[in-house]
């Protein structure tokens, strides 16, 4: 393209050499390529109940499922929503949509009644897939409700789906753009998106991490992953259960993450791939638990979704010493995976500790100056950029936000500043985006400010992130009162969002101002107030 001919733009790219990706066929095909030789293999193993399915049993429920959903009337092109904590069924009924044709949107099942409204009604989802307890929430959505267990009055059993006759499994041939999964993102500004990933885009990302002579993360089919981070998030739904279904691995399904539990399945399963997220590397770090199990087995633990300090990478190490532990960095709209630690990989690379990895195959990066757009060397941080077939197909309904993040060139802008060093990996340094991430969660800044002005007595409110230990950040809200003297104190501030969001979302502190310092087009001036956010509250 010309943007690539351009003289004087600073491209990088993998060290790993591009490799042939057969990304015009259903993800699910592409999953199962290689399960003829491992198919008595357990795929899913649910930590709680020993429960165990096997690649011929996954396999067969794809197409059960979809004959199901078909049955249910969902149509090709129809989205269908998980609003489920991690359990077998979600990834039987994510593959069962993908051989359908259907979209699948994930929701954490902790959101409020509200957030699950503005998301399952903007991407007009026809069933939802949930447990009894969470219904409620989603009642007067006009959906079809199916449960996993058994169903309250209005509601299918999953039997409905997972005891269809695979013999009525509709053929449906997809097309490499066809939408296949609908996570939601708030990208670097403004209210959550419906990202569209295409089948194109999850089997690309999830070849660029695991395919090749030489994989980038290199784990086969005799290793053992566990699954602890939310199936919801695209992080564990491509790098964890994607991942391992294209290598036929087996993986332990923990619904609640908890350290002894975690510590009992690795001993138990031998487990050998640890998939986490910086709080997690802090609680493993520091518990003394470690000691009393047998978790020699771990050979890789990688951690991503939110920044992870050398100190502490260092004293966790120290836990697992027979681990390479490195990090990968991902985001929802990238399809998720930028870049990845190069010690993973089958001929492993030298790495540096605090690195974000480096840039994955048959993808390409750019650094780009944020005020000028101008591309940057080598050692100089700017926003970074990504190019390739694993983005995003855009926003849903949203062509200007898409239009923001893609930009006429293919070039994803990510609203992270980093650099990259001269041995080719990624440090982020900053964020230029409003984003905040509680533990590796979404707190979409913008969200909380339109619920803080919906309050009568706020007249502008501005949320910026604080640094925390236990969770990376946390969000705290400026706020300006209608009049001085209006009767609102801080406390009725936090409780009047707390009802209304997920735990993860709820404000840290209030700090009444008098103004919201903007710039002259009326933008918040982030930068000022995340300084005053850190320096006028005890830490
Ligand atoms: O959109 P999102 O919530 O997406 C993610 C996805 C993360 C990963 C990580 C490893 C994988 O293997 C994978 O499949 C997915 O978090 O949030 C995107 C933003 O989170 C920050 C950064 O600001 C992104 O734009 N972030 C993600 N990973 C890192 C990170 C990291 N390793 N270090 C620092 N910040």
């Amino acid at each position: 393209s010309e943007v690539r001919g351009k003289k004087g733009e600073y491209i990088y790219r993998s060290k790993l050499p591009d490799i042939e990706i057969h990304n015009n066929q259903n993800l699910a095909s592409y999953c199962f390529e290689k399960i003829a030789d491992h198919l008595d293999r357990p795929a899913l193993i649910d930590g709680a109940s020993g429960k165990q399915y096997t690649f011929r049993e996954m396999e067969l429920l794809s197409r059960k499922i979809a004959a199901g959903l078909d049955k249910q009337g969902i149509s090709k092109g129809d989205v269908i929503a998980l609003l489920l904590p991690n359990c077998p069924e979600f990834p039987l009924v994510f593959l069962g949509s993908c051989v359908r044709g259907s979209v699948v949107t994930t929701a954490n099942p902790f959101y409020t009644p509200g957030e699950l409204a503005k998301q399952l009604i903007a991407c007009k989802a026809k069933l939802i897939v949930t447990f009894a307890a969470y219904v409620d929430k989603v009642r007067d959505l006009g959906c079809k409700v199916v449960t996993v267990d058994s169903p309250p009055e209005g509601c299918l059993p999953i039997s409905v789906l997972m005891e269809a006759d695979e013999k009525d499994c509709p053929q449906v041939e997809v097309d490499p753009d066809d939408v296949v999964a609908l996570p939601y993102s708030s990208g670097t500004t403004g209210l959550p998106k419906g990202v569209m990933l295409t089948h194109k885009s999850l089997i690309s990302s999830v070849a660029q991490q695991v395919d090749g002579e030489n994989p980038n993360l290199n784990f086969q089919s005799e290793d053992v992953m566990v699954c602890l981070l939310p199936m919801f998030h695209i992080y564990s739904l491509n790098s964890v259960l994607l991942c391992s279904f294209r290598v036929c691995c087996s993986l332990v399904i923990m619904t609640k993450y908890e350290i002894s539990a975690l510590l009992g399945l690795i001993q138990k399963y031998k487990v050998t791939v640890l998939p986490i997220v910086p709080p997690i590397v802090l609680g493993i770090a520091k518990s003394p638990l470690v000691g009393d199990y047998d978790v020699s087995s771990v050979k890789m633990v990688l951690c991503g979704a939110a920044p992870l300090g050398k100190e502490l990478e260092d004293s966790f190490i120290e836990k697992l010493p027979g681990a390479v532990v490195g990090q990968g960095y991902g985001m929802t709209e990238a399809g998720p995976v930028l870049s990845m630690c190069l010690a993973f990989a089958k001929n492993p690379f030298p790495v540096k500790p605090g690195s974000c990895g480096t840039v994955v195959r048959n993808a390409e990066v750019k650094i780009v100056d944020p005020d000028t757009g101008v591309s940057l060397p080598h050692g100089q941080p700017g926003e970074m950029c990504i190019r390739g077939p694993q983005i995003m197909k855009g926003y849903l309904n949203d062509p200007l936000a898409t239009a923001n993040t893609i930009d006429e060139g293919g070039w994803l802008h990510t609203g992270d500043i980093a650099f990259i060093d001269d041995n080719e990996e990624v440090f982020i340094v900053d964020r230029v985006k409003e984003i905040i991430k509680f533990k590796g969660f979404q707190v979409p800044p913008a969200e909380l400010e339109g619920l803080l002005v919906s309050h009568p007595l706020i007249r502008e409110a501005a949320v910026v992130p604080k640094p925390n230990e236990a969770a990376g950040e946390v969000p705290v809200a400026f706020v300006v009162k209608v009049s001085k003297d209006a009767d609102l104190t801080e406390d009725e501030v936090k409780a009047f969002i707390a009802k209304q969001v997920v735990f993860y979302k709820k404000l840290h502190s209030v700090i009444f101002v008098d103004s919201i310092p903007t710039s002259p087009s009326g933008k918040i001036l982030r930068k000022i107030l995340r300084a005053q956010s850190g320096a006028n509250l005890p830490k």
